[in-house]
């Protein structure tokens, strides 16, 4: 009377039910166990080989990766192209391109009006301003946007997750002023690697894949009435900037560096000496709800919401 088939024990697992539970839970879960019965039975999976893929989750959620490994798989790309099919269908595609959170996001840097240094005074490399406005779809500008910025450091590292930083370095938070201005000194950062040593690289090895992502810095920015627009900036000249683990790189988000800029005008920033800089606006588009205006990056959202 117990003994069961795989086809009978895939029904049991999918229809037991004391309560109602909630339904979409079920129905995602009963299609991603089918596939997974599925592909454990056609693909002849073998214990070990079962047992090795748990033992690689649990380590996997144990050093917090699973974030990395959403991006290299393309599930955070995908959501973004998800996003803009519903927004041409809908009529909306405008203003900048939405480009992924990614998994290294901090809330809480401190905030600034209208400039800031994300380097806290330290010169690493190559003084880099960046600086334009934040506009609306009608090319307004945005007053009062918050715009949450934060890059690696000279080896990659982000603060939070790279050992031996500081609390929110290379993170802050600029508010713009009454014409949409925002501008912030800081340095070319480099390209990011995944972890070595880390179940994340123990996955990328055996695929034969890299885990590097080209030279970006990442933008959060949050204005009333206005859609939270989540994005990147690639760096010109990187040599993963077509190759980017987490397939992020999008055209209209690759600035333009001019290089030996003068002074004058920046020495609030503390710069003495020609530098580089890149001009760029963020372009907004105007909420349809409350919703689009959340502030709330991506973790911060689902926990608020559970
Ligand atoms: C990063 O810096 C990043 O932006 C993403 C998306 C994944 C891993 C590291
Ligand atoms: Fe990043």
């Amino acid at each position: 009377m117990n003994e069961l088939n795989q086809a009978q024990l895939l029904e049991l697992v999918n229809t037991k039910q004391i309560a109602q539970g909630n339904p979409r839970v079920r129905a995602l879960t009963q299609r991603i166990v089918t596939d997974l019965f599925k592909t454990i039975d056609e693909m002849d999976v073998t214990p070990d080989e079962f047992w090795k893929a748990v033992d690689w989750l649990t380590r996997l959620g144990q050093t917090g990766q699973f974030g990395l490994i959403t991006a290299g798989l393309g599930f955070d790309r995908l959501i973004d192209i998800r996003l803009d099919e519903a927004d041409e269908k809908a009529g909306r595609a405008a203003g900048t391109p939405r480009a992924i959170e990614g998994p290294l996001f901090v809330a809480g840097a401190p905030t600034t009006q209208v400039e800031t240094r994300l380097d806290e005074g330290e010169p690493k490399g190559e003084i880099f301003v960046m600086e334009g406005q934040v506009l609306d779809t009608d090319g307004q500008p945005v007053a009062n946007a918050m715009m949450d910025v934060w890059h690696a450091n000279e080896v990659g590292g982000y603060s939070h997750f790279f050992p031996g930083m500081k609390p929110y370095e290379l993170r802050r938070r600029i508010e713009t002023d009454a014409q949409g201005n925002y501008r912030f000194r800081s340095f070319l950062p480099p390209g990011y690697g995944i972890p070595p040593n880390s179940p994340t690289a123990e996955l990328f090895e055996a695929l034969g894949r890299h885990g590097k992502r080209p030279a970006h810095i990442h933008f959060l920015v949050v204005a009333p009435g206005l859609r939270t627009l989540t994005t990147q900036v690639n760096i010109p000249g990187d040599t993963y900037i077509d190759d980017d683990f987490a397939f992020a790189t999008r055209d209209g988000l690759i600035i333009e560096l001019e290089n030996d800029v003068a002074p004058a005008g920046y020495e609030s920033l503390g710069i003495t000496a020609p530098f580089t800089r890149s001009r760029f606006n963020f372009v907004m588009q105007k909420a349809l709800n409350e919703d689009e205006t959340s502030p709330a990056a991506r973790m911060a959202r689902v926990t608020a919401n559970a």
